[in-house]
């Protein structure tokens, strides 16, 4: 492995392993760049605490055995830098029809427009999760969710950066124009939103937090998963290196939601409660009810899924044609990688009832990306229903069906209970209160986020996780708050 490729060079502005030193005319446009980004954060990232001290982890390599340390930051101080995974040696494209010929290293022009369409889309969610999340800080339950939500902030801020060094590098000018607009859209903004719904989405409280950070990371797993199989080799390499952070991201969903499942039984069971649906009883407690929880999991599922688009695309088939976006291990896979004869299964609304169908597989790839993606949800689910059932109630939390709320694809145009039953507009009004959070559940979710600052101490409705960050202790001072 090339030494040069691991360490990082912070002789720069931009920390980098890119050799940005000796590549001016980037360098440049980064470091225009760069007073821009900086406004965006102290406009659009966390409010307040800009000047706390924070126990961050900041990438400092890309070698697999340490690439990250920890140390008390400043946000606005952060190193956020341009990590590629190092290069590997005579890599072969994995998919599509130049399968098997040398991976690119520069924007083939033919699919230049493609490329760089898909590298808009994913650079834009990155700012907009920040802008969805940056008034938590003032109602974290404790200094370490408090820090975590900062950890994944700067981390989303490092994942634009990571978009923005590809688009000026490799697409000229209009690549700098959309590294502009990068920093122009805004979250839930009118005249310009971001550009996936689930980014215009507000994240009202920290339960949404830990369900966005569950549901919606894992989206960008499997999207950074596909990119990186990508035959253009600087997309594969950035997207494998931001997938090394993105694991934290998801262990903070899933650890969050075990963490408030937990407290919500520990206190049924002090309580005697035996009827885990008896939500005012439960609610009087100070934690959140289970059912409700099942409610903001319906939400985020939801509008996760339409992130994968239409389930028959020819975008989709495109994309894999060219080279330029495979499947979730498409390595690991065992066919001809071109898809050629294969069909594949889509859900379909055929005369009013969910079915599936057959479909040429190349069409087929976002049902594709979306199934592997409802398997990978599976596995924390049955975390949280193990601390359901190990503390001896009888309810299960469930994935709702995927005909549920939807605004893309197959399924947008009807309603469907979580169950998948198709139901008419009237019952949908006058049932959907059941099934997403209602306003009510809003305002007693709002009325339990109060902050909670004292080293060690939690906010009733969520237990203290079980291991520290950087095996810290209980007690540590992740965020030394200024005042
Ligand atoms: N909202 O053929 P179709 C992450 C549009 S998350 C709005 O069905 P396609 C992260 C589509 O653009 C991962 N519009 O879909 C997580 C197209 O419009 P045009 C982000 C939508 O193209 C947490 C039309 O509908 N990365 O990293 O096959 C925190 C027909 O499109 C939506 C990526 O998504 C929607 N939900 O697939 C921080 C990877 N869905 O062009 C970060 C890159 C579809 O005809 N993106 N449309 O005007 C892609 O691979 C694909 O573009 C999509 C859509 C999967 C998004």
């Amino acid at each position: 492995m090339n030494m040069n490729i691991m360490n990082v060079d912070y002789s720069t502005k931009i920390p980098n392993n890119v050799n940005l030193s000796e590549d001016r005319q980037v360098l440049k446009a980064l470091e225009g760049w760069h007073p821009g980004y900086i406004d965006w954060w102290n406009d659009m990232g966390p409010e307040g605490f800009q000047q706390s001290l924070v126990y961050l982890r900041t990438a400092y390599s890309v070698d697999p055995r340490g690439w990250a340390k920890f140390d008390y930051v400043k946000m606005p101080d952060y190193r956020w830098g341009i990590l590629l995974a190092p290069q590997e040696e005579n890599r072969k494209i994995p998919f599509g029809e130049h399968y098997g010929e040398p991976a690119w290293q520069e924007v083939p022009g033919e699919y230049r427009a493609m490329l760089r369409r898909l590298v808009v889309i994913q650079g834009d969610t990155e700012p907009a999760s920040v802008e969805q999340q940056r008034h938590l800080g003032k109602t974290a339950p404790s200094l370490y969710d408090l820090r975590n939500l900062f950890q994944v902030n700067v981390e989303e801020g490092r994942h634009l950066w990571a978009m923005v060094y590809l688009l000026q590098k490799y697409f000229g000018r209009d690549g700098r124009e959309e590294a502009d607009d990068l920093l122009r859209r805004r979250s839930g903004d009118e005249d310009s939103p971001r550009m996936l719904g689930a980014f215009n989405e507000k994240t009202p409280d920290w339960l949404s937090f830990f369900m966005f950070t569950y549901f919606t990371d894992r989206d960008g797993k499997m999207q950074l998963h596909s990119l990186a199989q990508s035959g253009f080799d600087p997309l594969s390499r950035t997207c494998r290196f931001m997938l090394t952070e993105e694991a934290h991201h998801m262990f903070v969903g899933e650890t969050g939601i075990t963490r408030v499942v937990q407290r919500t039984c520990d206190a049924m069971k002090e309580a005697g409660i035996s009827d885990p649906s008896d939500i005012a009883k439960v609610r009087a407690l100070g934690v959140i009810d289970l059912p409700t929880i099942q409610k903001k999991l319906n939400l985020h599922y939801s509008l996760s899924l339409d992130l994968f688009g239409s389930e028959v695309s020819t975008n989709a088939a495109n994309a894999f044609n060219a080279g330029i976006k495979g499947r979730y291990h498409e390595t690991q896979i065992e066919d001809d990688h071109q898809l050629k004869n294969a069909t594949y299964p889509v859900l379909k609304l055929i005369n009013g009832e969910a079915k599936r169908v057959d479909e040429p597989a190349l069409t087929a790839l976002n049902m594709r990306l979306r199934d592997d993606y409802t398997q990978d949800c599976v596995k924390g689910m049955l975390r949280w229903n193990k601390v359901i059932s190990t503390a001896g109630y009888d309810y299960k939390l469930t994935l709702p069906n995927v005909a549920f709320h939807r605004a893309i694809g197959e399924f947008k145009d009807v309603h469907a209970t979580p169950d998948g039953i198709l139901i008419d507009d009237a019952t949908w009004n006058k049932r959907k209160g059941e099934w997403i959070p209602s306003t009510d559940d809003g305002e007693f979710i709002a009325s339990l986020m109060t902050p909670v600052t004292e080293p060690g101490q939690f906010a009733s409705w969520i237990a203290a996780p079980k291991v520290g960050i950087d095996n810290k202790p209980g007690d540590f001072e992740y965020v030394k708050i200024e005042t």
